[in-house]
């Protein structure tokens, strides 16, 4: 309703998980797993029906990045479809919430993005203090500890794609790194992380120009989703693996997925547009973004649950 009519805020966004926790009490569940830099709480929703330990699960990464507003936006959409959907008993719907737990992070940088909205637009990272510069804040896509400060990173702490002093120094990064290894290793099968913008289904490698062992199941799932994204409202999006089709970035959430966390899933889905409004996506493309992202998505994770 209004609330994906415009972008909102931190406190906003908390008060809708609240807001859905009350309304749906045996579908979704608000857990705390750490704080920001800045002592922000950071939240997650456990959706699923008859949640427990043993229903392998889906995790999606939302708002990693400050200035991708769009990826918070369709992440607490498409939560909110799949419990309008369950309760409507959507056949396709009913399938995903019985078959797997959803974990979805609707902003991993709350410090960040509460900064765009305040004080500057378009800042990426995070807001954490450097001891060795006066400059502010890490790339959180480049500071996972898989192949951590590699390509597509740089040492200066002024850089938008400085990936810290070290892996995990990032308190945002740590706890979910923490949360995924501590409570869901070994049944969490999907991983995405939702950015924008440029429309890409991305898979990993994101460091290394080989294909990983699993390239053509990953390759084969992301052009079913694509293929499904586009049918919507015909917008185009690309997939492929990520050093291939974009660039090589060390340090990213998808690789460590894939490769620490051993998550045989992992995807980066870059949102709208292609690059005429850019991180600055129109409210009034909330909606239609989160739409179509959103078929693509069920309809792979459909196809997951067929093939396991
Ligand atoms: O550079 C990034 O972190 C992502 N693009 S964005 O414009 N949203 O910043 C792409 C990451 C793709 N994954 C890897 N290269 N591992
Ligand atoms: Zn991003």
């Amino acid at each position: 309703v209004g609330f994906w009519q415009s972008y909102q805020r931190y406190e906003a966004i908390e008060n809708l998980m609240n807001d859905l926790q009350d309304k749906y009490p045996n579908l979704v569940h608000k857990i705390n797993f750490g704080k920001s830099f800045e002592g922000r709480e950071l939240n997650l929703m456990r959706i699923g029906a008859n949640s427990n330990e043993k229903k392998p699960v889906i995790f999606i990464e939302g708002g990693i990045h400050a200035r991708e507003w769009i990826s918070t936006a369709f992440v607490t959409h498409f939560a909110n479809r799949l419990l309008i959907g369950y309760e409507n008993h959507e056949e396709d719907i009913k399938t995903l919430m019985e078959t797997f737990d959803f974990y979805i992070v609707p902003l991993l940088n709350p410090d960040g993005y509460e900064y765009t909205h305040t004080k500057y637009r378009l800042w990426r990272k995070t807001r954490s203090t450097q001891k060795s510069s006066s400059c502010f804040g890490v790339d959180p896509n480049r500071n996972f500890g898989y192949e951590w400060g590699g390509e597509g990173t740089s040492s200066n702490p002024c850089s938008e794609i400085y990936p810290g002093t070290k892996a995990f120094s990032e308190p945002e990064v740590k706890a979910e790194t923490d949360y995924i290894m501590n409570n869901l290793a070994g049944r969490a099968l999907v991983y995405v992380a939702v950015h924008s913008y440029g429309q890409y289904l991305l898979y990993p490698w994101g460091w290394t120009d080989k294909p990983t062992p699993d390239n053509d199941r990953l390759d084969s799932m992301a052009k079913l989703a694509t293929e499904e994204m586009a049918k919507r409202y015909s917008s185009k999006y690309i997939y492929g693996m990520s050093t291939k089709v974009l660039y090589a970035a060390a340090g990213a959430g998808d690789d460590w997925a894939y490769g620490s966390a051993s998550i045989p899933y992992s995807y980066t889905l870059e949102l709208r547009d292609e690059g005429y409004y850019g991180f600055q996506l129109p409210p009034e493309q909330i909606i239609p973004t989160s739409e179509e992202a959103g078929d693509g998505l069920i309809a792979m994770l459909l196809a997951i649950q067929k093939n396991d």
